[in-house]
């Protein structure tokens, strides 16, 4: 069961809204044993990469998509530092309307490019950073009556509120922390009406900390300024004028929470320590949190026993060239077993 159904008494649809998936949600809940052991706390992973498209933004996509059939839009439109390309692009597919996406030039992962051509999308690269292509992206659907599809609309933030409300279920509880990577701040914003609605909904009695994790080069949460330049091999939060920024600030205020940044040796490091000793490969941005915890625990910040959950909002295949260049080559023999032996023992 897909978002929409799944959650149709949650959300602001009606009979008229059609009753879209592809299979978006449901993602697994996952207790990374050793990791916890290592942080001394309870942490678990929402795998958003399982989604269709291999992103959390499915989530939100599927309700944005189907709010724009419904008010019989002739298009959509969105920028992007990848993930909402390809989500747009697979639901713009599967429901046969056309789709623009407005990415980055040359700073999108391989992965995110290859779904928007692949899904048929009008990929269009923009010399500029992301947001002056959210910039001209607006516009045109200003101009041309296309719907949006980037988190300004709200239906995406509508959508998304369901990741936290599968984390309720799962846990029986909220979690006391909550960590996210943040870089539109969009899903942040979205997970904490998400939790504030289960409470008012009396379906949990506390609500998590909201910990949402930057770059250093695009931390404008962090510095409080926009970021004019941002740069960061976590491509898809190279963002440095969140256009939720109000909301996100009010979820990090009204739960006592923070933001902080973490440099890209520290994502990259984390990254990989979650791949090899976790099991789930999560794209760089997804693996800000992880970083922002473990630097929490050597700076003796992190509380003992905790129940902490961080988002992998999107999955590693997502982005193969980051991956490869951290890691070495494999081993390469002929064809003879005693060669294969000897690298087996060496
Ligand atoms: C993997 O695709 O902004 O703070 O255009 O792809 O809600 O923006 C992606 C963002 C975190 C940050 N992790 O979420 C886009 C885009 C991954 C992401 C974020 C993104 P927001």
């Amino acid at each position: 069961m897909g978002v929409i159904d799944r959650y149709a008494e949650l959300l602001p649809v009606t009979d008229k809204t059609p009753r879209i998936t592809l299979g978006e949600g449901s993602t697994p809940l996952v207790h990374l044993d050793g990791i916890s052991r290592m942080l001394e706390i309870e942490l678990w992973a929402k795998l958003e990469g399982c989604n269709p498209s291999g992103s959390f933004k499915d989530r939100g996509m599927v309700m944005a998509v189907a709010k724009a059939l419904e008010d019989g839009a002739k298009a959509l439109v969105c920028a992007s530092t990848g993930n909402t390309s390809a989500s747009a692009a697979a639901y713009a597919a599967a429901a046969q309307v056309p789709c623009f996406v407005l990415l980055p030039a040359g700073k999108v992962a391989l992965g995110k490019l290859a779904q928007a051509l692949m899904y048929g999308a009008k990929v269009i690269a923009v010399r500029g950073n992301f947001d002056r292509a959210l910039e001209m992206a607006r516009e045109a659907a200003e101009r041309e009556g296309f719907a949006i599809v980037n988190s300004v609309n709200p239906y995406r933030l509508w959508g998304q509120r369901s990741g936290a409300w599968e984390i309720c279920e799962a846990l029986g509880r909220a979690p006391d922390w909550h960590a996210i990577p943040v870089g539109n701040a969009g899903n942040i914003s979205a997970y904490w009406a998400g939790y504030k609605q289960y409470k008012e909904l009396g379906k949990i009695d506390k609500l998590p900390r909201m910990m949402g994790f930057q770059a250093v080069g695009a931390a404008p949460l962090v510095t409080g300024q926009p970021c004019p330049n941002p740069e960061t091999i976590a491509t898809a939060i190279r963002i440095g004028n969140p256009v939720s920024a109000h909301l996100a600030k009010e979820a990090v205020a009204q739960s006592s929470g923070e933001f902080n940044s973490v440099t890209d040796e520290e994502i990259l490091a984390a990254q990989y320590i979650l791949s090899s000793k976790g099991g789930v490969f999560a794209e760089p941005a997804s693996c800000a949190p992880l970083a922002g915890l473990i630097k929490l625990k050597k700076e003796g910040r992190l509380p003992r026993g905790i129940t902490a959950v961080m988002i992998l909002t999107g999955n590693g295949l997502k982005d193969p060239d980051t991956a490869m260049s951290q890691v070495g080559r494999p081993v390469e023999i002929g064809d003879s077993f005693d060669e294969l032996m000897e690298v087996m023992k060496g």
